[in-house]
């Protein structure tokens, strides 16, 4: 008979709920849960991939180990064994184990109970992690000025009359630290209610079309735009922080003195958006309504990406929205980061590639390759990759490509032969998605209103699979046993997560959450400040040093940079996600999506028809894509989407290989950075654009 079980679809931040109908372990089909707290029957085209991942033939089952550059199966426990005594002997010497985290952590809650003891297995000093290919700046950024890394102002859009979207595109992504199921619908609502959306983005994108108003921006040059708002706001008499004054720090009097040495006009020419768009949006900002600014991947993956984020909380500040209904909000999960963990580290020590400072514990991603390949006390000898696929995802994917060969141990904790496991010597292949539990940890203090819900795993576990969390708990014990330690005793998530969850100020137990088929909602979004912040003085450092040693670094850039030809910026389509979700017909029908986006005019200057084949190259490398001309791409500028290039030797992914298309990241070169957080720059790359001759 069957039978129809509820949970939440774990692949992005979104956290929607599904009904799953199954018959033994057959899935039946994939719909939206109407009754879902949260996603009121919402989900996206990936949704239905969840039986693709879980039935795909081309999962891995088995321990892989590589012998003479072929793959054998082997038993976990000697998979085990093997790589401790190797690591042992490598820590023996001048070598280092490093650690890269892939994206699919945040969304399994159950290895980040057992990440401390993976650390300490792996000696681990500087974490590699997609955050430096993402959200780094954010976090640094509220760690100097609300005093957490994790305090994350969401933007409340279900009470807001007008938000101004810079560098997202949350109708293909579904929102980014941001949970904010059926954004389509909320921000509709929005429009209904006589409110007001904007998109500042160098392409027309999906949320661009449904918004009241869009605007190209050169690419990289928000912070122009942000500081022009700023100023906008100072000569309307906008500045109004209103019950947020008292909270200010000094600092808030000198950073203005120094935004007014910008000038209006040069900053509209720099970025490209007239100086009468810049004062309308301030206008609208400043309205004295509830207003959000927000701003994610495209503000900050660049040269100033936390330059950025301050300068877009300043603006917040500014028209009195932080803290406030309709505005920006901090949420208050039930397992709550803020209280849970220390506010995050800075420069305790330095990469030993380029002397940066470590951020909250991270090296820059960017130096991965560079990290394996230059020689030196502490060089990297072994590498753990966990859920991440940074040949694909990483800039300059090629010389990542080639260092990984030269290491001494790599291990690959992945469901799939992926671009980057191909180079492992051991991949150890955790159990399928319908076969964990689910709760979102990292997600709920980003939502739209404070929720909790929990997922049992749908399917028992195949025979000789493990979960995540098990494989990271037992490879550290194995670990620590060969140092000759002895290992700590190993309490099972659930069991840490039950303990969390009663530490927390709410009255509820897991078992309560979890008898809740769709979600605990816990409310909106509340006021908090001052209480939430944790600053020594509990006050916003409005103007914290390095932040506005970076300003400084950007008025003298103004003054000086020059513009290229044609510029690259990547894209998120609906139906992908990152780099691994290719391999399912179901989202993979359709036209071909990893095309070279570029408008008319560049085009035509080129001799480049709709649909030819092109080259598109710098100092870095080259790829051959196909053209799709449209005006939906500003003139200067050229999209690919990231997360293909499926064409690497060696991968097993038997779908995403019949259409490959190229990796934008082969285009990407590693050494530009956000000076603050070491954030990759994967936007805003000069490239070359020709037609291949025929
Ligand atoms: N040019 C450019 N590059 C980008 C971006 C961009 O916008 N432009 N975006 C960046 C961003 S925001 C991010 S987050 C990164 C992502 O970068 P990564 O995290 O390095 O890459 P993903 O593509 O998410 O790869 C995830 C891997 O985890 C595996 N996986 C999936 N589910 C599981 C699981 O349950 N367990 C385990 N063990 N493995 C699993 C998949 O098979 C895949 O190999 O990419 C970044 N790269
Ligand atoms: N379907 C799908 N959903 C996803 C993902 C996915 O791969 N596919 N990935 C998930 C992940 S890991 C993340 S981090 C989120 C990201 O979520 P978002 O940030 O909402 O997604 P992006 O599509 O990267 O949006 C960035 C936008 O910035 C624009 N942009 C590029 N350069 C600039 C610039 O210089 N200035 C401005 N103003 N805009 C610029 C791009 O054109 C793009 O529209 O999405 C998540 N959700
Ligand atoms: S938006 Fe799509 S991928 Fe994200 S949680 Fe919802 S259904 Fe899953
Ligand atoms: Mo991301």
């Amino acid at each position: 008979m069957p039978e129809i079980h509820a949970r939440t679809c774990h692949l992005c931040e979104a956290n929607c709920g599904v009904l799953i109908e199954v018959e033994g372990r057959e899935v039946l089909s994939v719909k939206g849960n109407p009754n879902h707290v949260l996603s009121e029957g919402y989900i996206c085209p990936k949704a239905t991939a969840l039986p693709d991942i879980q039935n795909d033939p081309d999962r891995l089952k088995t321990p892989l180990k590589k012998v003479d550059g072929q793959w054998q199966e082997i038993e976990w426990e000697t998979a085990y064994r093997e790589i401790a005594d190797r690591l042992v002997k490598i820590l023996a010497g001048s070598k280092r184990a490093s650690l890269y985290l892939g994206n699919p952590n945040t969304h399994i809650y159950s290895t980040t109970t057992q990440m401390r003891r993976f650390y300490k297995a792996l000696n681990l000093r500087g974490l590699y992690s997609a955050s430096t290919l993402d959200q780094l700046p954010h976090m640094i950024m509220q760690k100097w000025v609300y005093g957490h890394n994790a305090l994350y102002a969401v933007p409340d859009v279900d009470r807001t009359q007008y938000m101004l979207i810079v560098g997202g595109n949350p109708l293909a992504s579904n929102g980014s630290l941001w949970t904010v199921p059926n954004v389509r619908k909320r921000l509709k609502r929005v429009q209904a209610r006589g409110g007001k959306i904007v998109v500042i983005d160098p392409r027309r994108t999906e949320t661009a079309k449904v918004a009241d108003t869009h605007y190209f921006i050169k690419p990289s040059t928000d912070t122009a735009l942000f500081l022009g708002i700023l100023l906008a706001l100072d000569e309307a008499g906008l500045v109004k922080p209103g019950r947020l004054t008292s909270m200010l720090d000094a600092g808030w009097k000198s950073a203005w003195e120094d935004f007014r040495h910008f000038n209006l006009e040069q900053l509209s020419e720099f970025c490209g958006i007239s100086v009468s768009n810049i004062r309308q949006i301030a206008n609208d900002l400043g309205s004295g309504e509830p207003t959000i600014c927000y701003g994610r991947m495209g503000v900050s993956v660049t040269e100033f990406g936390t330059l950025n984020h301050y300068l877009i909380a300043m603006i917040n500040i500014a028209t009195g929205n932080l803290d406030r209904e309709g505005g920006v909000m901090f949420g208050l999960p039930l397992v709550d980061p803020v209280e849970r963990s220390g506010t995050g580290s800075y420069n305790r020590y330095q990469s030993r590639i380029s002397g940066r400072p470590e951020v909250l514990g991270e090296l820059p991603t960017a130096e991965l390759a560079a990290d394996i390949t230059i020689g030196g006390e502490g060089q990297i000898g072994a590498l753990f990759v966990f859920a991440g696929n940074p040949v694909l995802s990483g800039p300059d994917g090629r010389t990542l490509d080639a260092a990984l060969e030269t290491l001494d141990l790599m291990v690959s904790i992945d469901i799939y032969m992926s671009e980057t496991a191909v180079h492992a010597d051991y991949i150890l292949p955790p159990c399928g998605p319908l076969e964990k539990d689910h709760y979102p940890l990292f997600l709920a203090p980003l939502a739209v209103r404070n929720f909790a819900a929990y997922s049992p795993p749908l399917f028992e576990m195949e025979a000789g699979m493990k979960a995540d969390w098990q494989i990271v708990a037992e490879l550290s014990n194995a670990i620590q046993m060969a140092k000759g330690d002895t290992p700590d005793a190993l309490v099972p998530p659930r069991k840490i997560l039950e303990g969390m969850i009663e530490a927390s100020t709410y009255d509820l137990k897991l078992e309560s959450i979890e008898a809740e088929e769709n979600g605990v909602d816990l409310g909106p979004l509340f006021s908090q400040l001052p209480d939430r912040l944790k600053t020594h003085d509990q006050k916003i450092h409005c103007a914290p040093e390095l932040i506005m040693g970076d300003l400084a670094r950007f008025k003298t850039g103004l003054d000086t940079r020059d513009a290229s030809d044609l510029v690259l910026i990547g894209r998120r389509h609906v139906r992908s996600n990152n780099s691994w979700l290719h391999n399912s017909n179901r989202l993979l029908k359709g036209p071909e999506r990893c095309t070279l986006m570029i408008h008319p005019n560049d085009a035509k200057a080129r001799n480049i028809q709709d649909g030819a084949m092109t080259t598109v190259s710098n100092s870095v490398g080259r790829v051959e894509v196909v053209a799709e001309v449209t005006e939906d791409v500003m003139q200067g500028v050229v999209s690919i989407p990231h997360g293909y290039g499926h064409n690497r030797v060696g991968t097993k992914l038997s779908i995403a290989e019949v259409k490959p298309g190229v990796s934008i990241n082969d285009l990407i070169d590693a050494k530009p950075m956000d000076a603050l957080s070491g954030n990759a720059v994967l936007n805003g790359v000069a490239v070359n654009v020709a037609a291949v001759m025929a």
